[in-house]
């Protein structure tokens, strides 16, 4: 079992729950990083005495090296330092970024020969066709912390090598479910950000919105289990109680359910394949009592229609849809454009900005580059 940890993103939603575990089951974190929050990291550096820290807002780095200034913790910042706390030798690397900021990290701790508990989905949604190639080729597990990919990796587990017909991706369907177009474009910022089911950071909250959460996470399990786009259904799942399942060739259905709650398989990643106990809540069926299932609206959800076709057309074009994305997700958090207008956005880079079919890091960060440019330049 893992005993200490490198964990990129210690001070967000993920994070934090990361450390609950920690706490629970006497895992070092050696590392931590956040990207502003250096008030909650030297709270955490000063608990779990890391060897090291890394602000990545590079303007914050004098203050936390202040804030540090009598403890022996290198402080790092930038890139660079979220590297540096990617490669130094651990039993796992937990990559809780926001953001395809994660992807150079995940590549890094690979290289390193550290094992990966992924729960930045841009990772894979940008780079999937490189990193799961560096993993087989290091003889590297990925562990998925996505509560789906989680669900799917434990149902898996009951597989016995069979061959899967079909991934179940489930979805809450987010706050605006059943929204029509007309619907949708009055929405506020602050009905967007409230999530029914789970408590999230702002980023995922507003993606879970727009759908294209469940978008990027289509794309993350073509990637990490190996499967055509056409073989994952996304069912709309109110209730957020079935996290996913697969359906094997003789028909059987294995998912995973339980209470909506992180701890659950961010626990799994560190402690697989043992369950242990879990500082988590519970699920009571008869609490729950049914179950309901829906097709998502692709016409009137953008968003999702689009990732779609982004997987389909492979290459860089996930990146062009994941970097628009990121832009106009950062755009409507600045009250600068409205929430329909996301998706319009996507919609309108993934037309217009050129995709390569080569896929390297290179590659992938020009493209990023050009789609964020694009997207500003239609708004800005
Ligand atoms: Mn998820």
């Amino acid at each position: 079992m893992i005993k200490e940890i490198s964990l990129l993103g210690s001070t967000g939603s993920i994070g934090t729950q990361t450390l609950e575990i920690c706490r629970a089951h006497d895992i070092k974190p050696i590392a931590l990083t956040a990207h502003r929050n250096s008030e909650l990291l030297e709270k955490q550096a000063r608990e779990f005495l890391p060897k090291l820290v890394c602000i990545y807002d590079e303007s914050l780095y004098s203050e936390l090296k202040n804030r540090l200034a009598d403890t022996n913790i290198k402080v790092l910042s930038g890139m660079d330092g979220l590297c540096e706390a990617a490669a130094v030798k651990t039993d796992a690397v937990v990559n809780s970024v926001v953001g395809m900021v994660g992807l150079m990290p995940t590549a890094t701790a690979l290289e390193a020969g550290n094992k990966v508990a992924l729960a930045n989905k841009e990772t894979l949604v940008t780079g999937g066709e490189i990193i799961m190639r560096l993993a087989k080729e290091k003889n590297l597990p990925i562990l998925p912390i996505d509560s789906e990919h989680s669900a799917i990796f434990q149902s898996l587990m009951a597989s016995g090598g069979s061959r899967i017909e079909k991934i179940l991706l489930t979805a809450s369907g987010g706050p605006f479910l059943g929204y029509n177009y007309e619907q949708l474009k009055s929405v506020t910022k602050e009905q967007a950000l409230k999530h029914p089911n789970w408590s999230m950071g702002h980023k995922i909250t507003i993606d879970s919105a727009t759908l294209m959460n469940k978008g990027l996470e289509l794309i993350e399990a073509v990637w990490l289990f190996d499967t055509k786009p056409s073989d994952v259904e996304i069912l709309v799942h109110r209730q957020s109680i079935l996290h996913s399942a697969v359906e094997f060739e003789d028909g059987s259905v294995i998912g995973q359910m339980g209470a909506p709650d992180m701890k659950i398989p961010i626990q799994f990643a560190l402690t697989y394949p043992n369950r242990l106990c879990c500082p988590s809540k519970r699920m009571s069926l008869f609490d729950v009592g049914t179950l309901t299932f829906e097709r998502p609206d692709e016409d009137t959800f953008l968003c999702l229609k689009y990732a779609k076709k982004a997987i389909e057309k492979k290459g860089t074009a996930c990146t062009v849809l994941n970097s628009a994305n990121e832009e106009a997700v950062q755009l409507f958090l600045e009250d600068k454009i409205s929430f329909y207008r996301i998706g319009e956005l996507i919609a309108d880079a993934f037309e217009n900005v050129k995709s390569s079919n080569n896929v390297t890091l290179d590659t992938i960060f020009e493209t990023e580059k050009a789609a964020r440019e694009y997207v500003r330049s239609l708004v800005l």
